[in-house]
């Protein structure tokens, strides 16, 4: 069985991916909080801003599935902490360590410039929408350079939204369920020919604005879709800005800061 760690495994990601994986992968995760564990799997705590931890963290796994970081748009300081200096911390890390294959949770901010009347694959030159997209771009480009320059497996998931039910209309397009973020996962860990590639964590969904042919050519085959909540979801929405309507990335377009469901979880706003 595979040894696996997941960075960020308290927050919601992690948190549907150790449901959904329990038992195919021996988990090994690490977060700066503490989060209560299962038998079968270990915790280390760590942040990732640190070297040291990072190589802790990351010795003697198969591969990472690197979620953690700051997980919305916000001020500079905390995103380029825990998005520029842990990511390239987890891929140095990872290298020194010899491990073989990064999974790395991108977003659909990294392209969230591009407007919503546009089908875009994963072919598109990047479009962030803030420094949080940029956050995003950066940890991209570091797979690709440890992919071609060291040989490392890289899988980029450019993830929508993950959560039980979408949430309003942009998420219609962009919403991804737990079962189908952990299949990709798994094509992410297991595919063998893997070296670098970059995928939309997206479900089946019908208004997605999204060519995922390359995750379907690697075998993704998403069991949900969107449209069946459209009915409820629709009822309760409200006009928006005309420009955050215009985008795909939504309110990031608009903002300099989205509340951060990570600090609102501490009990506290960062
Ligand atoms: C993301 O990248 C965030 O991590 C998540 O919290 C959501 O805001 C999501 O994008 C989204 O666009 O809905």
């Amino acid at each position: 069985m595979k040894t696996v760690l997941i960075t960020g495994a308290a927050g919601d990601v992690g948190s549907y991916l150790r449901r959904e994986l329990a038992g195919k992968y021996r988990l090994r995760l690490s977060d700066k909080k503490s989060l209560v564990k299962d038998k079968s799997e270990t915790f280390m705590r760590a942040d990732i801003s640190k070297m040291s931890d990072a190589l802790k963290i990351t010795r003697g796994v198969d591969a990472i599935v690197h979620l953690g970081g700051y997980s919305v748009e916000g001020p500079w300081e905390p995103i380029h902490k825990a998005n520029i200096v842990g990511c390239y911390n987890i891929f140095e890390a990872a290298r020194k360590n010899k491990v073989k294959r990064i999974l790395f949770a991108t977003s659909n901010h990294a392209v969230g410039f591009y407007r919503r009347d546009q089908t875009i694959d994963h072919r598109v030159y990047i479009k962030p929408d803030g420094r949080y997209g940029v956050s995003k771009v950066f940890g991209e480009a570091l797979g690709s350079l440890y992919s071609d320059k060291y040989g490392m497996q890289v899988f980029l998931m450019r993830i929508g939204n993950v959560n039980p039910k979408p949430l309003d209309k942009r998420r219609l397009s962009i919403w991804i369920s737990p079962r189908d973020i952990a299949q990709l996962v798994s094509i992410g860990i297991d595919h063998p020919d893997i070296r670098f590639e970059i995928v939309y964590g997206v479900s089946g969904n019908s208004r997605s604005w999204y060519d995922n042919s390359n995750a379907v050519r690697l075998g993704y085959r998403p069991q949900d879709n969107a449209e069946d909540f459209s009915r409820e979801v629709l009822l309760n929405e409200k006009p928006g800005n005309p420009l955050v309507e215009t985008y795909q990335g939504g309110l990031f377009v608009a903002v300099e800061e989205v509340a951060n469901p990570a600090a609102e979880r501490q009990g506290g706003k960062k």
